[in-house]
């Protein structure tokens, strides 16, 4: 058996998200210790410093909210390439920055995929579906459109790079959601994408729907993707966020949904997001998110560090 080799790449885009600071979530990922955590399960782990993305277009669009759609363009280009490199020989594990990082990755990875001749599949983990066209966000921010650029919404073309390959919603896994905007109510349901809200957890529980995803990701072959929000958790638990939304997922749902990732053996990439550090309290997101991230790579329960967070 050949050691899986993870190769962690910083991306400290604050351009997407409504507030400062997101820039910082690589330094604290590190600080936190993620490259030791992962090496210490045994994975050859490399730190690929941080993407760089090429100089901010000045584009022009129509909806007057939009905020720093040069910077996302800027990001998505340079993210893709990193993607579709890094997930050609490793586990490459995307440390954000805000979500709007998943335009690249998914662009890149899809791009991976469509090489492979398998299908890409994604687990959304977070409060929100990020699923708006540049022409329906009010708020302008663009963490909230990834999804709708990786799945071929309209309206992106010749501003944000043409994609390899659209992602299917039908590959598309939302969970733990709990915040969708009037506009992207109607797109969500219509997607096809699988959606598991809050209210469905709370009363199926997380442990049957992710299997059942899961179970489909390895029936077709499927290269799975983990897009991980630190809104996705409940807020008494992870504050580091700009976004919270009350009612998230707990630290056990959250820690089984990356035991049960790491036991399928499908998980190719990985995206840690919206991580901001100037919101956090001594650093208890960031370990927490570090502590997610070795469940997902193997870290078995009882050998987790006894933390106070
Ligand atoms: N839907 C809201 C908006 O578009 C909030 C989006 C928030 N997105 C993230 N990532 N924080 O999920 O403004
Ligand atoms: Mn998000
Ligand atoms: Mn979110
Ligand atoms: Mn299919």
């Amino acid at each position: 058996m050949t050691t899986t080799r993870c190769l962690l790449l910083g991306a400290r885009v604050q351009e997407g998200a409504g507030r400062l600071g997101c820039d910082m979530g690589p330094s604290a990922y590190r600080a936190a210790g993620l490259a030791e955590a992962l090496a210490g399960l045994g994975l050859d782990v490399v730190d690929g410093g941080d993407v760089v993305p090429g100089p901010a277009a000045d584009l022009a669009h129509p909806n007057p909210a939009l905020r720093q759609l040069g910077a996302f363009a800027a990001w998505t280009e340079a993210l893709a390439g990193a993607a579709y490199a890094a997930s050609a020989d490793a586990v490459p594990v995307f440390l954000g920055g805000d979500h709007s990082l998943s335009a690249g990755t998914l662009a890149g990875l899809g791009r991976r995929a469509a090489a492979e001749e398998r299908p890409l599949f994604v687990l959304w983990l977070d409060a929100h579906a990020d699923f708006h066209t540049l022409d329906t966000t009010t708020s302008g921010n663009l963490h909230g459109v990834p999804l709708a650029y990786a799945t071929g919404r309209p309206g992106f073309a010749g501003l944000l790079p043409p994609l390899a390959a659209p992602l299917d919603p039908a590959h598309v896994c939302l969970m733990g959601t709990r915040s969708l905007d009037p506009a992207e109510r109607g797109p969500v349901t219509a997607s096809g994408m699988t959606v598991y809200d809050m209210r469905s957890i709370d009363e199926d529980g997380i442990v049957g729907p992710l299997r059942a995803f899961l179970e489909r990701v390895a029936a077709a072959g499927g290269r799975l993707h983990v897009s991980l929000d630190v809104d996705f958790l409940d807020p008494e638990i992870a504050p580091g966020v700009g976004t919270t939304v009350p009612g998230g997922a707990t630290f056990r749902e959250a820690h089984l949904v990356m035991e049960m990732l790491h036991d399928s053996g499908l998980v190719g990439s990985l995206d840690l997001v919206e991580l901001n550090p100037f919101l956090d309290e001594r650093g208890r997101t960031a370990l927490l998110m570090v502590d997610l991230a070795a469940s997902l790579m193997g870290r078995r329960v009882l050998d987790r560090p006894t933390r106070t967070y």
